[in-house]
């Protein structure tokens, strides 16, 4: 008999839907959404529906694998736990708890899965990663402004006059944010996407910007340059509310709108348009993530953010700087889980540097990493020194469903449950405030295990078992706590499923800001605190022709790398045969200037490294762009990160994955 169980997608994505999930013979059989949840109403993408086939997909994990003279041997769980605590045991002696790093990502958006710090802190502390691949340069520049970054609740789209897109691939990443872009529209609200590719959300905008890629920020000083012209900011807000002001005027005046024109390839009159909707209040603005993975990802937001800040749209109603929501990651008692007190030792690496780290450290120099929720051998820029890294150290363990490019490296991989086989709670800090219940619904494959179990059982054999002789219903409740006074129980979730968190739906609207001065900063006092000059800029991208341009001529393109449609990054390209090759998007100008076809053969390379893939002309995107999708597996032609840099963003210890000059020569066949 099939049953229906209520559960939550885990996935890292904006979204967090609920899902309903059909369960027959101890099988999941199919996975639809929830149509009772607020903010999915039954619908769910592609990568959510094919969590069926990454559960029961025959390539899964089974037993734990040990790697012996290069090949891969099943052993037991006993003995892959006992060598890999007893290397720790002998790490820890020799050269200390900080000799191990832990390489993580957030693949997985259960509450639980944060004890893998807990382990680790209780361990003693070891080499940890700092900063984002994903959204670090821009979460710094909102903490700078706002003192935190905090987004407007879904509905409060409805109360908006205009809202801007921003850099944000709606259509592909955030499809409920679509769903209520169409429902606007039909308002009448009016709809504007600032992209330099034509991407579907643009397609139904009222208006569309094409922005040369990386230069948004000097878009934004156009805009408020109009703004004043115009007298169309808000004094009031301006006056009251904020610092740093007279900052901003002298930065205006440095520059002109013909400039601003030549570096944006934005015309004077879209210019002053998009003045006049951000004058014309309330606006709300959508920033996307891709826009701030430039080496002045973080300056540009903090240049939206003060257009959005003059203009009036902070605290109101329809308005706001909507990047990240953080108020929904900071609900929980993370602490409770983690344990930070427990660390005596500590280092860290930045998460773009983590290779440089591992290869350049000494006292002590890394001894085995341990790889969670993350797949660095594909996400991580600059592949080729990532895996050179990998390489380079003695004990690998990944901890993995599937044989990723990762696992492949390690020399143990440890099988891991997916979504429906263990017990959790999942939210994102990156859209809306539910959180939803997941359960356990059928049984692991093989000899698959929650990562909880894996920590329990080396922190038994490590000495520090007590750290873990909680149920998980124990351990959800030590995240929950603090909520109770707002009726938020594990009891209440278990029952309802989903509950939205104490969160403020319009952020902002006491005018009581969580920076150092309590106001708005235009000029940040954080960052001067931080040794930091807290000034808005006019900053270029690194790899571009005003920073580099030896590299401008040698490399003429703009690679971005932005997210797939039907993969979330590198988890579903295994399971769809169409998605197994690469696909190479360019312009219609490149594919003239280098007289490419759809179809052909054709390498992308820097010096960085190379790869090879089929052409496919874009309809409509800057003449400048080169789109390669990231996450590809290199048995399917390998990750675009071949190409991308390690450097990191401006602030926040972001990437630069989308700061990245190219060439392009078709191959003969
Ligand atoms: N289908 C799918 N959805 C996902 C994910 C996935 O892997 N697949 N991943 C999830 C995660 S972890 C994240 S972080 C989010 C990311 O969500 P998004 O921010 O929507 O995703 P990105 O792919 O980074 O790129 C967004 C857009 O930025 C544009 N862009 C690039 N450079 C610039 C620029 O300089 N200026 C402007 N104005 N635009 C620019 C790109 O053309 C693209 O349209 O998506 C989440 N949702
Ligand atoms: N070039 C380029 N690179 C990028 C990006 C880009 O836009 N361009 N985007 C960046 C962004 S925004 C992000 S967020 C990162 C994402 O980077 P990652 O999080 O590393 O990428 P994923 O492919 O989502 O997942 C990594 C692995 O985690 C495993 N996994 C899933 N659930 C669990 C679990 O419960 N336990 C364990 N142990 N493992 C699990 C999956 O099987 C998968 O192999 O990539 C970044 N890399
Ligand atoms: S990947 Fe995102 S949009 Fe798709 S089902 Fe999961 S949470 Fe929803
Ligand atoms: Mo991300």
């Amino acid at each position: 008999m099939a049953e229906v169980h209520i559960s939550s997608c885990p996935l890292n994505c904006w979204d967090t839907c609920g899902f309903k999930v059909t369960v027959d013979g101890g099988k999941v059989i199919k996975v639809e959404g929830d149509d009772l949840h607020p903010i999915t109403q039954g619908k769910i993408c592609g990568r959510g529906r094919m969590l069926e086939a990454r559960t029961n997909s025959k390539e899964r994990l089974l037993y734990p694998l040990k790697k012996v003279n290069g090949e891969w041997t099943r052993v037991s769980w006993e003995q892959a736990l006992d060598e890999i605590a007893e290397k720790m045991r002998k790490i820890k002696n020799k050269y200390g708890t900080t000799a191990v790093l832990h390489s993580h990502d957030y693949a997985n958006n259960g509450l639980l899965k944060n004890l893998d710090r807990r382990f680790f802190n209780c361990y003693g502390g070891v080499t940890e990663l700092t900063g984002s691949l994903c959204w670090g340069a821009g979460i710094e520049a909102q903490t700078w402004d706002f003192g935190n970054s905090y987004s407007h609740a879904p509905e409060d789209i409805y109360n908006s006059k205009h809202v801007i897109i921003w850099g944000r691939n709606v259509a592909r990443t955030n499809m409920h944010l679509f769903g209520h872009l169409q429902s606007a529209k039909k308002q009448g609200i009016k709809l504007v996407v600032i992209d330099p590719i034509f991407n579907q959300t643009a397609q139904m905008a009222d208006m569309y910007v094409s922005v040369t890629p990386g230069m948004d920020g000097f878009l934004a000083i156009g805009i408020m340059k109009e703004l004043l012209r115009l007298g169309l900011e808000d004094r009031n807000f301006i006056e009251n509310y904020t610092i740093g002001f007279e900052d901003v005027q002298t930065l205006l005046q440095s520059i002109t709108i013909e400039e601003i024109e030549q570096l944006t390839g934005v015309e004077r009159d879209t210019i002053t348009s998009l003045a006049f909707i951000y004058g014309n209040r309330p606006t709300m603005t959508y920033l996307g993530l891709g826009m701030q993975r430039y080496a002045n990802g973080g300056n540009t937001i903090r240049l939206i953010d003060a257009l959005v800040a003059m203009s009036g749209n902070i605290g109101i109603r329809g308005g706001g700087a909507n990047f990240g929501n953080l108020q929904v990651g900071q609900s929980f008692n993370i602490a409770a889980l983690t344990l930070p007190e427990r660390k005596t030792k500590s280092r860290t690496f930045t998460m773009m540097k983590q290779a440089e780290g591992i290869l350049q450290a000494t006292d002590p120099g890394i001894k085995m990493i341990i790889v969670t929720c993350g797949n660095p051998l594909t996400q991580v820029p600059n592949t080729n020194v990532v895996k050179r890294a990998f390489q380079s150290v003695e004990t690998v363990v990944v901890l993995e469903q599937f044989m990723t490019d990762t696992a492949q490296l390690a020399d143990y991989v440890l099988p891991t449950t997916t979504v429906f086989e263990e017990e959790d709670i999942y939210y994102s800090s990156m859209y809306h405030a539910y959180v939803n219940y997941g359960p356990a619904l059928v049984q692991p494959p093989g000899e698959a295990k929650p990562d909880l179990w894996i920590w329990t059982q080396l922190a038994n054999r490590l000495g520090f078992g007590a750290d873990f002789s909680f149920s998980r219903d124990e351990f959800l409740q030590m995240g929950l706590s603090g909520l109770e006074k707002y009726g938020i129980t594990l009891e209440r979730l278990k029952k309802e499923k989903h509950l939205l968190l104490p969160v403020k739906p319009v952020p902002w609207d006491d005018y009581t800001f969580q920076t150092p001065s309590g106001k708005f900063e235009f000029t940040s006092l954080l960052a001067k605190k931080k040794g930091i000059d807290g000034q808005l800029k006019m900053m270029y991208p690194a790899e571009s022709e005003a920073e580099n341009k030896e590299l401008a001529k040698k490399y003429p393109y703009r690679l971005l790398t932005i997210h797939p449609l039907r993969s979330n990054h590198s988890q579903h390209y295994h399971l769809i045969e169409s998605m197994q090759s690469i696909k190479i998007e360019v312009s219609r100008d490149i594919a003239e200037e280098k007289g490419l076809e759809d179809g052909d053969k054709a390498k992308v390379f820097n010096d960085r490294g190379q790869l090879v893939g089929t052409v496919k002309i874009l309809k409509k995107a800057h003449r400048k762009v080169i789109n390669i999708d990231e996450g590809q597996w290199e048995k399917f032609g390998g990750s675009v990160n071949v190409l991308t840099s390690d450097r990191e963003s401006d602030n926040g210890q972001g990437s630069t994955l989308y700061d990245c000059l190219v060439n392009i020569e078709k191959i003969s066949e």
